[in-house]
């Protein structure tokens, strides 16, 4: 049987992020073969609803058996594995095609406080993070921005995903150690990795 595919995607630039580490991420981990289980990379748009669009559009293309949604924190010192998605859209910033929702649904078939929960048991990828020395926390706050709604859309649209939020290239974590691409890039392959092996 072919291998499943594991949908990682990163998202491109924003207002505020001219070089979103999460795209260089994307790059590096395509094609990165796991037992049973071959990572097809995609950068996204930080735009909604195209983000989401798109996530759907790939999903009907590979079927994956699994999403890894990849995004980056201005202010976040640590890995963040977000926890919950939101039904709200609350944009600081305008998204790249301009829009700057405020307290808007992203379902409006739902309340705005809606909440959604990641269908992945992520104590233990906080804990795979730990033990490879990579400073990572439980999240239950995913932000109103393009981040969050992509979270929404995939796991409305019945999604394995998960969402990680990593620091920018620069930050520096609680222990002191300074985020590099690299250390970034051991991220994304620890969660990779975990969830080849949780699924
Ligand atoms: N971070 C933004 C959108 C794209 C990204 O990398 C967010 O947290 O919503």
């Amino acid at each position: 049987m072919a291998d499943r595919v594991l949908l990682l995607t990163g998202f491109g630039p924003f207002p505020g992020v001219d070089d979103n580490p999460t795209a260089a991420l994307a790059r590096a981990l395509d094609g990165l073969q796991l037992p049973g289980l071959r990572v097809v990379s995609a950068i996204l748009p930080v735009a909604h609803p195209a983000s989401g669009q798109e996530v759907a559009r790939l999903c009907a293309l590979h079927q994956p058996a699994a999403l890894l949604h990849l995004g980056v924190a201005q202010q976040a010192d640590l890995v963040r594995i977000e926890q919950l998605a939101c039904n709200e859209l609350s944009f600081r910033v305008p998204d790249t095609a301009g829009a700057q929702p405020q307290a808007m649904p992203i379902d409006p078939s739902l309340p705005l406080d809606a909440e959604l929960s990641v269908p992945w048991p992520v104590g233990g990828l906080w804990a795979a993070l730990s033990l490879a020395g990579l400073p990572a926390a439980l999240s239950d706050d995913a932000g109103r921005y393009v981040c969050n709604a992509t979270f929404w859309q995939s796991l409305r649209g019945g999604q394995r995903a998960l969402f990680v939020h990593v620091p920018q290239v620069g930050a520096v974590a609680p222990d002191g150690t300074p985020w590099t691409l690299e250390r970034l890039v051991h991220v994304a392959t620890v969660a990779v990795q975990w969830m080849a092996a949780a699924r």
